[in-house]
C-alpha cells in the first residue's frame, strides 16, 4: 500500500472528532443572516420595491410576468407542512450530554455514554400529545421528552416520555387509542382534552389502559415546566457490550430542579392567559442562563433474570419498580441554547426509536416494534420525502455515504456511477464496515414461535400496579388524582361509560373508586370484571408471574416523596404601589438574587413606583397583562402607603388569594399583613404586625416590622424551595 492509499483507508477508520459544538458548527454553514445584504429573489436577484404588484397602469390587473410577486406569494401558499398526528405542539431546545465516568462500559459500547471525556451534542424537543400545534402548554396530558444524540457514531434517538408506562401493549392500538383521545370525527370538540366520552369508552373497555390512566390522573400530567418534569424511555430496550452480551435496560431522565407541577385551577387558567406557558418557561430559563439539566440513569436487568418479576419486561404498561432494581446514574444533558428557527429546527426535527447506534437494541416489545415502523412512514407524510434525514438539524455529524440517491429535495450530490452494490466501477464503495469500525449489528436474539395474531399471556395482569401506583401516592396526591377523576369523568356524559370506569377503580382500589363514584354521580357495581368488557381474566401464565418478585408500594413512582428542594429559577412577584418600603425591597430581592430565584415588580400601572424614601424602581407588569398564575411566589413589601393603595385594588387582592389557593408562598411584613387578612385568606395565624416575630403559617410568611430582615428573607426562601404548601387545600375556601 502507497502512502496515499494508506492515509485513505486511515481516514476511512477515524470516527469524526465529535465535541459539544460539532452541531453547531454544522448548522451554521446553513444559517442565514440578512444583516446588512439587499434583499433579493429566491434566484438571488436584488429587489427595489416590495410593497406593491406590477400593474398595467396603478389602478389597474396584475400582470403575470411579475416574477417577485408570483414567488413571494406561492412560497407563502406552500409554507406549512402537517403537524405530527400526535405530539403536534413542542418546543426544542439544544445542548449537550456528558457521562459522569466509564462505569457503563461493561454494559454497552456505547462510546457517548461511556466516554466522560466525551460532550455529545443532543437536540431535544418537549411536547404534548393530544393537542394541535396552536393548542395550549398546560393541559392535562402525557408530555413528550424526545432527545436526539449527535454520536459519534451517527444519531441516537431516545424517544420518551415523561410518563413511565404507556396507554396499549400493542402498536395495533394506537390508531385506536389517539383516535379516541383526539376530538370527536363529527364536530372536532374537544381540542387537547381527553375529557370526553370517546376517550373515557375506549379506556373503559381496554382493562390495559389502567396503570397508565392513574398516571395521567397525578399531577405528573399537569407539570410546572419542561424543566422540572421526568422523562422516561418507557419500553425496556437492550445495552449491548464489547463482548455481545446483552442486558435488559430501561432509561431515566431526572430533572436537577426536581419534577413539579401546577395546579388544575391554575393549568386552566394557564391555558387562556398565557397558552404558551411551557414553550416561554423554557424558552425564558435558556435566555437566562437557567441551563435545564437532567440526569440519565438505567435500570439494568440480566438477561437470564428476564422472567423474575412478576410482570413482563415486554409489557410497556409496567415499570420496573426502582425498590426491585435500583437506577445508575450515567451523566448529565445540559440544554444551553435556543434554536434559531422553529420551523428549520424544531418543527422539522425527526425523531425515530429505530435510530440507533452500536451498543443499544430493541426488544420485542410490540408496542417498540410497532413504533419502529410508525416513525419514519409519518416523516414522509410531514416532509413528502423520504430526504427528510438531510435537513439540517436531522443530520448526523458523521458523514453520510450509501446509495439512497435521489426523492424529492435531494441535497447531496452523489458523485460517480455506481448508485448500487456491489460494484466494481465504483471501487466497491461505500463499503462494508466490520464490527470493529463502528457498524452496527443487530444483538443475535434466538426468536422461534408460531405465527399468531395474539397477546402474550404474561401481559395479562392490568391492576397489580395501578394498585401499586396508588398505594405510593402521599395523601395529597391521592386527593389530586380523584379530582382530576371528578373533572375528566365528570366530562363524560354517558352514565354507562363512567360507571365501567369505576368498575376498573375498584379493582385498583376500593378507596379510589367509592371516592371517584361520589363526585361523579354513579354507584361503584359490584362484582365488577374484565369479561364485563369483553375482556379475559388473568389466567394461569399470568398467575404464575405473579409469583415473581413484587413490591407493594414503589416510593420512587411519588413526585412529592422525591421533591428536590431549591429556588433557582423560580418566579417571584412583588406587589407594591407608591409609598413601599425600599430597605426591605432591597434586601429581599437581593436574598432572592442569591437563591437563584427571579424577581419581578408588579403593580397596578406600568411605570415608575416612589418609595416611602423617595428611591424609584420600575414596575415589570401591571396587573392588566399578568396574574399570580404566573408566579411561583408572592412578596408584599412592608410600606403604609403602598399597602393602603393595595387595600382598595381588587386585582391585588385577588392576586394574593389565588396564589394562597393554589398553595403558593407569600410573604409580607409589618402593614401587609392586615392587606393578606383582607384579601380573604382564611386559617392563617399570622405574626404580629408590630412584634420581632417571624412566622411561617403552611408557607405565609409573616414578620412584624422589627423582625430580622434576614430571618425573614431566609424564612421566605426556605418556603419557595417546598414549591407548594398543600396542607392549605384542607382549609375551606372560595375559589379564587
Ligand atoms: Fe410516539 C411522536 C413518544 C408510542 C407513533 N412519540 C412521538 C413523540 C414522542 C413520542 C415524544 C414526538 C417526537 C417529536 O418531538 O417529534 N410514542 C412515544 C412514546 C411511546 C409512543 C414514549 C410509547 C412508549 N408512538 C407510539 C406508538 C406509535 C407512535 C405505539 C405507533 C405505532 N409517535 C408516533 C408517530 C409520531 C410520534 C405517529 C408522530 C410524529 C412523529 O412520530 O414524528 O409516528
Amino acid at each position: 500500500m502507497n502512502e496515499e492509499e494508506n492515509s485513505s483507508s486511515q481516514m476511512r477508520k477515524t470516527k469524526p472528532q465529535v465535541d459539544e459544538h460539532s452541531k453547531d458548527r454544522q448548522l451554521e454553514s446553513f444559517r442565514e443572516n440578512p444583516q446588512d445584504q439587499y434583499m433579493t429573489t429566491d434566484q438571488g436577484v436584488r429587489i427595489n420595491h416590495t410593497d406593491d404588484s406590477l400593474k398595467a397602469g396603478s389602478r389597474g390587473p396584475l400582470v403575470m410576468e411579475d416574477f417577485h410577486f408570483r414567488e413571494k406569494m406561492t412560497h407563502f401558499d406552500h409554507e406549512s407542512i402537517p403537524e405530527r398526528v400526535v405530539h403536534a405542539r413542542g418546543s426544542g431546545a439544544h445542548g449537550y450530554f456528558q457521562p459522569y465516568n466509564d462505569s457503563m462500559k461493561e454494559y454497552t459500547k456505547a462510546k457517548f455514554l461511556t466516554d466522560p471525556s466525551s460532550k455529545t451534542p443532543v437536540f431535544v424537543r418537549f411536547s404534548t400529545v393530544v393537542g394541535s400545534r396552536g393548542s395550549a402548554d398546560t393541559v392535562r396530558d402525557v408530555r413528550g421528552f424526545a432527545t436526539k444524540f449527535y454520536t459519534e457514531e451517527g444519531n441516537y434517538d431516545l424517544v420518551g416520555n415523561n410518563i413511565p408506562v404507556f396507554f396499549i401493549q400493542d402498536a395495533n392500538k394506537f390508531a385506536d387509542l389517539v383516535h379516541s383521545i383526539k376530538p370527536d370525527p363529527d364536530n372536532e370538540i374537544p381540542q387537547a382534552s381527553a375529557a370526553h366520552d370517546t376517550f373515557w369508552d375506549f379506556a373503559s373497555l381496554m382493562p390495559e389502559i389502567n396503570h397508565m390512566i392513574m398516571w395521567v390522573l397525578s399531577d405528573r400530567a399537569i407539570p410546572r415546566s419542561f424543566r422540572m418534569m421526568d422523562g422516561f424511555g418507557v419500553h425496556t430496550f437492550r445495552f449491548i457490550n464489547e463482548a455481545g452480551k446483552s442486558r435488559f435496560v430501561k432509561f431515566h431522565w431526572r430533572p436537577m430542579l426536581g419534577a413539579h407541577s401546577l395546579v388544575w385551577d391554575e393549568a386552566q387558567k394557564l391555558a387562556g392567559k398565557d397558552p404558551d406557558w411551557l414553550r416561554r418557561d423554557l424558552w425564558d430559563a435558556i435566555e437566562m442562563g437557567d441551563y435545564p439539566e437532567f440526569e440519565l440513569s438505567v435500570q439494568i436487568v440480566e438477561e437470564e433474570d428476564e422472567f423474575k418479576f412478576d410482570f413482563d419486561l415486554l409489557d410497556a404498561t409496567k415499570i420496573i419498580p426502582e425498590e426491585l432494581v435500583p437506577r445508575k446514574p450515567i451523566g448529565k444533558m445540559v440544554l444551553n441554547r435556543n434554536p434559531d428557527n422553529f420551523f428549520a429546527e424544531t418543527e422539522q426535527v425527526a425523531f425515530h426509536p429505530g435510530n440507533l447506534v452500536p451498543g443499544i437494541d430493541v426488544t420485542n416489545d410490540p408496542l417498540l416494534q410497532g413504533r419502529l415502523f410508525s416513525y419514519i412512514d409519518t416523516q414522509i407524510n410531514r416532509f413528502s420525502s423520504a430526504n427528510f434525514g438531510e435537513v439540517p438539524i436531522n443530520r448526523p455529524v458523521t458523514t453520510v455515504h450509501n446509495h439512497q440517491g435521489a426523492g424529492f429535495m435531494r441535497q447531496t450530490i452523489n458523485k460517480g456511477k455506481a448508485n448500487y452494490w456491489p460494484n466494481s466501477i465504483g471501487g466497491g464503495c461505500p463499503m462494508m464496515a466490520p464490527e470493529n469500525q463502528g457498524a452496527f449489528v443487530h444483538h443475535m436474539e434466538r426468536v422461534e414461535g408460531h405465527k399468531i395474531r395474539a397477546r402474550s399471556e404474561s401481559f395479562n395482569d392490568h391492576y397489580s400496579q395501578a394498585t401499586l401506583f396508588w398505594n405510593s401516592m402521599t395523601a395529597t396526591e391521592k386527593k389530586h388524582i380523584i379530582k382530576a377523576a371528578h373533572f375528566e369523568l365528570g366530562k363524560v356524559e354517558s352514565e354507562e361509560i363512567r360507571r365501567r370506569m369505576v368498575g376498573h377503580f375498584s379493582k385498583v382500589s376500593k378507596e379510589l373508586a367509592q371516592k371517584v363514584a361520589e363526585g361523579i354521580g354513579v354507584d361503584v357495581p359490584e362484582n365488577f370484571n374484565q369479561e364485563s368488557t369483553g375482556h379475559y381474566e388473568a389466567n394461569e401464565a399470568s398467575q404464575k408471574m405473579k409469583k415473581g418478585q413484587s413490591v407493594k408500594e414503589s416510593p420512587a413512582v411519588s413526585m412529592e416523596r422525591n421533591k428536590v428542594e431549591t429556588a433557582t429559577s423560580r418566579q417571584v412577584a412583588i406587589l407594591l404601589e407608591d409609598g413601599f418600603d425600599c430597605n426591605e425591597l432591597t434586601q429581599v430581592r437581593q436574598a432572592l438574587m442569591e437563591a437563584g430565584a427571579h424577581a419581578k415588580i408588579v403593580s397596578k400601572l406600568l411605570g415608575m413606583r416612589k418609595a416611602s424614601t423617595g428611591e424609584e424602581v420600575k414596575v415589570d407588569k401591571s396587573h392588566l397583562t399578568t396574574g399570580s398564575i404566573m408566579y411561583d411566589a408572592i412578596y408584599v413589601p412592608d410600606g403604609e402607603k403602598s399597602i393602603q393603595a393595595m387595600m382598595k385594588e381588587g386585582d391585588a387582592l385577588h392576586f394574593l388569594n389565588e396564589a394562597f389557593k393554589h398553595c403558593k408562598t407569600i410573604a409580607t411584613s409589618g402593614h401587609g399583613i392586615a392587606l393578606l387578612e383582607k384579601s380573604g385568606i382564611a386559617g392563617v395565624s399570622y405574626a404580629g404586625s408590630t412584634s420581632r416575630t417571624v412566622k411561617d403559617d403552611e408557607g405565609v410568611i409573616t414578620a412584624g416590622n422589627d423582625a430580622d430582615a434576614d430571618e425573614f428573607a431566609d424564612a421566605f426562601i426556605a418556603a419557595i424551595k417546598k414549591h407548594r404548601h398543600w396542607g392549605r387545600e384542607e382549609k375551606s375556601m372560595v375559589p379564587a
